[in-house]
C-alpha cells in the first residue's frame, strides 16, 4: 500500500461532510488522493503560475523573470507579453481540443446510426428536424434516417470545409455578432483547420505579437463553443433524445451497500447510455451473484449527461472521484475521456474495485481496458457490467464506509423543457413571462455557474457561495458541469434552497414552477455537462433576439468559481467572444504580463484595446466569491441601465 510522507495534518477539504470523512480514513490508511498530493506541493510554480515559462523549442525552456527582475526576454526574442499570450492560446486549444473530438465522435455515431450500422438509433426526431431546418436541410418526405445522415454529414463538414464559416457557427450565433467576428478576422472556418493553425501559431518562430495570439484565443473560444458544445449537445440531443426535467439524488448516500455499484465517469455518454441500458437488463445476474441489484451513479460529467437524460443520481464531482473508491463499495469506475485522475488506479488497487477504460487513446496503466465502438456497443456494455458483477463478491467488508443521507435534485432543464414549463404560462409566446420578469426587474440577470471543481479550493465552497449571493440578490441562476454538482449537494437545486432566493425571483419561481405543476421551480436550474453550455448560451440568444438585442446588451454574467481545466477556460472565452463578463476564480495563469491582463480584464473606458471594448464584456478573476458575486451583480445592473431597463 503506498505511503506518503505526511498525512498528520489533514485540513478541511470540502464543504461535503461524506468527502471529509472519506478523506480521513484515505490519510489513516495511507492512500494517497489528489488533496494529499496537493498538500505535498503546497506552492505551485510561481513562473507557471504568471505563464512566462515557455518550452516551446529545444533552446529552452525560457522563462521570464518576475517582477522586472532578471531576464525579460527568451533566448529567441520572445518577450513575456507574447510568451503569456502565447501559454494561453496553448491552454485554450487543449481544452477546444476536447470538445472538439467530443462533437466529432457524436457526429460520427449519428452517421453510423443512420446508415444503420451501429448499436444507436435516433431517439431525438424532433430535436433531428429542428436542426435540420435550422442547416436548412430538406425533410419533407424523406425517412428520419436518411436526415440523420445529412446533419451528420453536415456536421462532419465542420471538420474539413477550407472557406466561409463553420455550420454550427452559423446555426447558432447572431448575424451581429457573426458580422463583428469576420470584421476581425476570428471567425474558424472548420474545427480541425483552426486548431492546426493555432498548434502552429503558438509553436517557436510564429506568431509574437500578442494582440494576434489574443485574438487567436477568441478564436478557439468560437471553435469550442459551436464546434464542441453546441454540435455535441446537438447530436446527443438527436441521439438520445432532449432532457426532460427529472428528480434525482447526490451525494455519497446514493452508493448502495447491498448493490452492485458501478461509476460511469468522463464526458462523452455514448458508452454511459449503454451501461445505464445493461445495467438494468442485468439485474438478475447481480441478484444470482448476491446483491440486491445493479445502481449506476454518475461521476463529473458522465454523471451529469447520465442524470439529464435518465435521472441517474450522481455521486462526486472531479476533485473527489478518488475518494468514491475509498467507500469501499464500488464494484467498477468505467472511464472515457477527460478529467480522470491517473491517481483512480493507485486507489483502486487499495480496494476490489476495477477501472476500465474504454477508448484506445485513453488507457491507464493496471486498468482493465475493453475496447469501444458504437457497433460493438451492446457487447462492451455487457462485458463491463459483467465484470462489475463477479467484483461483487471480492469486497473486504472490514473497509466499507457507507453513507445515508442524500440531496434531491431536480434536473433536466433543456431550454426545450424550460419553454415547456414557461408556456404554461402563456402558450402563445412562453418566452414573455421570462422576459417580463427580466425587464420588470423581478429578475435582475442571469448567471450561469460552471465548470469544476478543484483540488487546491475548498471544494463545493466556490461554487455553492458565488450562487448564493446571486439568488439573494434576485438573479436567475443556471449550472452546468461540477459546479452543478456542488449546488445540487447543497440544496440549491431542491425546494430546501429557495431560502436562499431573494423575494422576487422566489415568486417567480414559484409561478412558472406551479404553472407546470410543481411546488416552484428549484432555486438553480441543472442545464446539463460541459458541452451543455451550449444551453445557456442557446437561452440568451433567445432572449436577446425577442429583446430586439445582442447578447453582450443582456444583464447576463458567467461564473467560473473553482475550476482546474483548460476546458473551462476556453468555454468562458466563447462567451467572452459574445460579450457577457466571465468570472474565475482560480488564476488563470496570465498575471506575467500586464498588457495581457489588461487586454482580458480591463473595462471599456480604460486606455488601450481591450475585450470589453471590442466584444462588451471582459474576464473578471476573483478569488473570494462574495467579493466576485458583488462584482457580477455591478455588471448586471450596468448593463440593466445601459438597456434601459427599471433599476
Ligand atoms: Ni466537463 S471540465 S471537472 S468534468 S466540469 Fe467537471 Fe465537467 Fe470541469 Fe471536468
Ligand atoms: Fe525560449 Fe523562445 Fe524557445 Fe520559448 S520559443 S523556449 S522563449 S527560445
Amino acid at each position: 500500500m503506498p505511503k506518503t510522507q505526511d498525512h498528520t495534518h489533514t485540513q478541511r477539504i470540502s464543504l461535503d461532510h461524506d468527502f471529509e470523512v472519506l478523506y480521513e480514513k484515505a490519510c489513516e490508511a495511507g492512500i494517497d488522493t489528489a488533496f494529499s498530493r496537493a498538500k505535498q506541493t503546497p506552492v505551485p510554480c510561481p513562473f507557471g503560475s504568471a505563464g512566462v515559462c515557455c518550452r516551446h523549442c529545444l533552446e529552452g525552456p525560457c522563462r521570464i523573470g518576475l517582477n522586472g527582475k532578471g531576464p525579460q526576454e527568451g533566448i529567441c526574442g520572445a518577450n513575456g507579453d507574447t510568451i503569456v499570450a502565447r501559454n494561453l492560446l496553448t491552454m485554450m486549444i487543449e481544452g477546444a481540443a476536447g470538445h472538439a473530438e467530443h462533437g466529432r465522435e457524436t457526429a460520427l455515431a449519428l452517421l453510423e446510426a443512420s446508415e444503420g450500422h451501429s448499436d444507436y438509433q435516433i431517439k431525438g426526431v424532433e430535436k433531428l428536424y429542428q436542426v435540420a431546418a435550422g442547416l436548412g436541410i430538406e425533410t419533407n418526405g424523406k425517412a428520419v434516417e436518411d436526415i440523420g445522415k445529412q446533419v451528420a454529414l453536415k456536421a462532419l463538414e465542420d471538420f474539413q470545409k477550407q472557406a466561409g464559416a463553420m455550420n454550427w457557427l452559423t446555426l447558432h450565433a447572431q448575424q451581429q455578432s457573426i458580422d463583428k467576428w469576420d470584421e476581425l478576422g476570428i471567425t474558424p472556418v472548420n474545427i480541425h483547420l483552426e486548431i492546426s493553425k493555432a498548434v502552429t501559431r503558438t509553436s517557436m518562430g510564429c506568431d509574437a505579437d500578442p494582440i494576434n495570439l489574443l485574438l487567436g484565443c477568441l478564436t478557439m473560444g468560437l471553435v469550442d463553443g459551436f464546434g464542441g458544445l453546441h454540435l455535441s449537445s446537438d447530436l446527443q440531443d438527436i441521439l438520445f433524445g432532449v432532457p426532460k426535467l427529472v428528480k434525482s439524488n447526490f451525494r455519497l448516500g446514493v452508493i448502495k451497500k447491498e448493490m452492485v455499484n458501478i461509476a460511469v465517469h468522463g464526458h462523452v455518454p455514448l458508452l454511459s447510455e449503454k451501461i445505464v441500458e445493461w445495467s438494468r437488463k442485468l439485474s438478475e445476474e447481480a441478484k444470482a451473484a448476491g446483491a440486491a441489484g445493479i445502481n449506476v451513479v454518475g461521476i463529473c460529467c458522465s454523471g451529469n449527461e447520465m442524470l439529464m437524460r435518465h435521472g441517474i443520481p450522481a455521486a462526486s464531482s472531479f476533485s473527489s472521484q478518488e475518494l468514491v473508491i475509498v467507500t469501499g463499495m464500488l464494484e467498477a469506475m468505467i472511464v472515457d475521456v477527460q478529467c480522470i485522475m491517473p491517481g483512480i488506479q493507485k486507489v483502486a488497487e487499495c480496494y476490489h474495485t476495477e477501472i476500465i477504460t474504454t477508448l484506445p487513446y485513453v488507457k491507464i496503466a493496471g486498468s482493465t481496458h475493453v475496447n469501444f465502438h458504437t457497433d460493438k456497443a451492446d457487447k462492451a456494455a455487457q462485458d463491463i457490467v459483467r465484470k462489475a458483477i463477479a467484483n461483487f463478491p471480492k469486497r473486504d467488508h472490514q473497509k466499507i464506509t457507507s453513507f445515508t443521507g442524500t440531496v434531491e435534485a431536480y434536473a433536466g432543464f433543456s431550454n426545450e423543457q424550460i419553454i415547456e414549463a414557461l408556456s404554461a404560462l402563456n402558450k402563445e409566446d412562453p418566452l414573455k413571462p421570462l422576459l417580463d420578469a427580466i425587464t420588470s426587474g423581478a429578475i435582475r440577470g442571469v448567471a450561469a455557474i460552471v465548470g469544476c471543481t478543484n483540488v487546491r479550493e475548498f471544494q463545493d465552497w466556490g461554487n455553492v457561495t458565488v450562487a448564493k449571493e446571486l439568488l439573494k440578490n434576485n438573479v436567475l441562476v443556471v449550472a452546468t458541469g461540477c459546479s452543478a454538482h456542488s449546488l445540487a449537494k447543497h440544496n440549491l437545486m431542491n425546494m430546501q434552497g429557495l431560502e436562499y432566493c431573494g423575494e422576487s425571483l422566489r415568486g417567480v419561481l414559484k409561478a412558472i414552477g406551479q404553472a407546470a405543476g410543481l411546488e416552484s421551480l428549484p432555486p438553480t436550474l441543472h442545464m446539463g455537462s460541459c458541452v451543455d453550455n451550449s444551453r445557456p448560451a442557446d437561452l440568451l440568444t433567445a432572449v436577446a433576439n425577442r429583446l430586439g438585442v445582442e447578447v453582450k446588451d443582456l444583464p447576463a454574467v458567467g461564473s467560473c468559481p473553482e475550476t482546474h481545466s483548460p476546458k473551462a477556460l476556453v468555454i468562458g472565452t466563447y462567451f467572452l467572444a459574445n460579450g457577457v463578463d466571465v468570472h474565475v476564480g482560480v488564476n488563470p495563469q496570465v498575471s506575467g504580463s500586464q498588457f495581457v491582463t489588461d487586454v482580458l480584464c480591463n473595462g471599456a473606458k480604460d486606455d488601450g484595446l481591450n475585450l470589453e471594448k471590442l466584444f462588451g464584456g471582459k474576464l473578471i478573476y476573483e478569488k473570494d466569491p462574495v467579493k466576485a458575486a458583488a462584482i457580477l451583480l455591478r455588471r448586471i445592473e450596468e448593463k440593466r441601465l445601459a438597456l434601459g431597463l427599471s433599476s
